[in-house]
């Protein structure tokens, strides 16, 4: 896969002689590959690396302590070289070469149409174009240093490029902006295990709804919380992404904890769409429990009392007892009128009937290196604090209703820490739930 393990990091620092940290700053295939963008990203970031992936297996690239800019200058440096991680299906280190061996100092181009340019090799250059996944870079060499045959095998067709900052610390803080709190892990899983919706109202599980946009992590939440409880990571619901919602089913999920099951529901949805409004009717009918399990949505039409299947007289065990908002966030920046119209709406109706809401973040690992690399930063992002502060603002809901998690999706085995955020997330709806089914019985 196209990615730095820890020990490819260690063995570049070791290259560099530095005892600092790589944050990644650029990365083709979510930026681009295009001059433009590398260097608005990574104009006037001192020290960075750059990493290549071609299509023959090779991972290459450069080091430079000088600046990138876009001045159309060209600064030596003496500390510069470009290396060779793995050679064409190699699997051990390979090499670096620095200037003295090369026999002419490393040119670094502050070029405004080249990519990171070091010399001797031109790592891409406008324009370049992607097929099936391929950049083609128009990536180039300049004789009389090291052939590119030694380094690339002469091939400049790219699955990834990364460009990496050489830090002092990584962007975390040292007070945290949520405070951790001491139970240990499996005492969270125990309490979630152990939770029984209050007594009184004949409610044996609570219902938790899912609702959020297309490819925000819905049915991921779920898999995440299933997989804790199954002890491996499980995919029971279709994930991924597609143009339209992956899901297409209200499913009520169950998850089994051995032989029994949780005394809680996970509702998931049909996403959010910018150009699909969600019909208002169809809401209703979710948090008033008249809709049935594996309901298909229809976007053309809302579901009603005729609908086959449609509960016509719920108990307060069909109902909705907390909504969960669930947003990429990634996307919070970028958040569409459309899609806030639709989160007002349903907030709306969730306030109308006293179900309290949450908003579970997902994609935290995407929103911070320092998250991505070690899952324990969470509390510790300044990134994610401002996400948090941000995400918040714009739906309305106290700080302290956003709560952040990373779902299982490339794993193939459970993470303690993965499972902490999760449960930790699951503890507190399952308490807001409780706090709604408090109100409905008192009335
Ligand atoms: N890195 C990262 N990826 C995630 C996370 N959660 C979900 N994803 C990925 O995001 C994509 C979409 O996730 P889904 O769970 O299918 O999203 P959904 O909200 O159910 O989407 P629809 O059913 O299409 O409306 C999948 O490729 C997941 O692997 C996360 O916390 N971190
Ligand atoms: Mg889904």
């Amino acid at each position: 896969m196209a990615t730095l393990t820890e020990s490819d990091k260690t063995q570049l620092l070791t290259w560099i002689k530095t005892t600092k940290h790589l944050k990644r700053i650029y990365k083709a295939t979510i930026d681009g590959l295009s001059a433009d963008v590398f260097h608005k990203k990574c104009d006037n970031k001192g020290a960075t690396v750059t990493i290549c992936w071609n299509t023959d297996g090779c991972v290459f690239g450069g080091y430079t302590a000088i600046d990138w800019k876009s001045t159309n200058t060209t600064v030596q440096d003496t500390s510069a070289f470009i290396f060779t991680l793995y050679g064409k299906n190699k699997t051990t280190y390979t090499n670096k070469w620095v200037q003295s061996s090369l026999g002419s100092q490393i040119k670094i181009y502050q070029y405004p149409k080249q990519g990171p340019s070091f010399g001797t090799f031109v790592c891409f250059k406008d324009p370049t174009s992607k097929t099936n996944g391929v950049f083609q870079s128009n990536g180039a060499y300049n004789s009389g240093y090291v052939p590119p045959a030694t380094y690339c095998n002469n091939n400049f067709n790219y699955k990834e490029v990364e460009v990496y900052q050489i830090v002092d610390e990584l962007d975390v803080v040292d007070e945290p902006w949520r405070q951790e709190i001491q139970e240990k892990t499996a005492t969270i899983k125990k309490t979630v295990e152990d939770y029984k919706p209050i007594q009184g109202g004949d409610v044996d599980q609570c219902r938790i709804l899912m609702v959020g946009c297309v490819g925000a992590g819905k049915s991921s939440y779920f898999n995440t919380i299933n997989s804790v409880f199954r002890g491996h990571v499980t995919s029971q619901a279709a994930a991924g992404s597609a143009e339209h919602s992956l899901t297409t089913k209200f499913r009520s999920y169950q998850i089994r904890n051995g032989s029994k099951y949780l005394k809680l529901r996970l509702c998931d949805t049909r996403g959010l769409e910018e150009s699909q409004g969600v019909d208002p009717e169809d809401i209703t009918a979710m948090l008033d429990g008249h809709m049935p399990n594996k309901y298909s949505f229809n976007p053309f039409a809302a579901i009603t009392p005729e609908t086959p299947g449609y509960i016509k007289t719920p108990s307060l065990n069909d109902k909705i007892h907390c909504s969960a908002f669930i947003i990429d966030g990634t996307s919070v920046d970028v958040m569409n009128e459309s899609i806030l119209k639709q989160f007002k709406m349903i907030q709306k109706l969730a306030n109308q009937r006293g179900i309290p809401q949450v908003i579970i973040l997902t994609k935290v690992d995407e929103i911070s290196q320092e998250v991505k690399e070690n899952l324990s930063n969470l509390f510790y992002s300044r990134e994610v604090a401002e996400v948090v502060d941000k995400v918040s603002q714009l739906i309305g809901l106290p700080r302290g209703h956003v709560l952040p998690v990373k779902n299982y999706e490339k794993e193939t085995e459970l993470n303690e820490t993965v499972d902490r955020y999760a449960l930790l997330s699951l503890q507190q709806m399952l308490r807001f739930a409780d706090d709604c089914l408090y109100d409905l019985l008192d009335d």
